[in-house]
């Protein structure tokens, strides 16, 4: 059984931090397995279309990456939820755009972000597999997002 758990808000040190890398005997453990599905819970409980770890008080890098259709987005993808373990940005588009940007950890705020248009995001599986995946559009625009708070940085900070 998953929990929904606490989120973290603006103002708080966890949201500061740069995250701690997930290390090779993590993978393939319950507790990363239970951290992604408590994740996910709280996320979609939240309404969210991601998450990162910071926002439920663990400093690692994991983030849950989930796109659907939205009033500000309609056009968006929907996609089962991919959890992504120490993810990283190995290539940016040259292209960039605006897009409105909402945060779990900074309620009632929404701005105009200008992010790159795609990405392309190297990261792990939950048992430790190598992918590589080309995002554009929302999706890119939420991968960004949650690797900016597994640095330290919230939306409100691009404004
Ligand atoms: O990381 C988070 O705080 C989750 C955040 C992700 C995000 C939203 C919009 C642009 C980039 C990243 C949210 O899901 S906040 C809720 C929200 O803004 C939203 C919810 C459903 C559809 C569209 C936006
Ligand atoms: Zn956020």
């Amino acid at each position: 059984m998953s929990v929904v758990l606490p989120v973290a808000q603006r103002g708080e040190e966890i949201l500061t931090l740069k995250a701690a890398s997930v290390t090779q005997n993590e993978f393939n453990s319950a507790w990363l397995e239970q951290l992604a599905l408590a994740m996910q819970v709280t996320m979609l409980e939240r309404n969210g279309v991601g998450i990162a770890a910071p926002q439920v008080y663990i400093s690692k890098r994991v983030i849950i990456v989930a796109s659907r259709p939205n009033l500000r987005y309609p056009d968006a993808p929907e996609m089962p939820a991919v959890t992504m373990i120490n993810p990283e940005i190995v290539e940016y588009s040259a292209e960039t755009c605006l897009g409105e940007e909402g945060c779990l950890s900074v309620p009632e705020q929404r701005g105009q972000v200008e992010r790159a248009y795609a990405v392309k995001v190297r990261y792990d599986t939950l048992q430790g597999e190598r992918v590589e995946q080309y995002y554009e559009g929302f999706p890119a625009r939420i991968v960004q997002h949650e690797i900016d708070h597994l640095n330290g940085i919230l939306f409100v900070e691009r404004l």
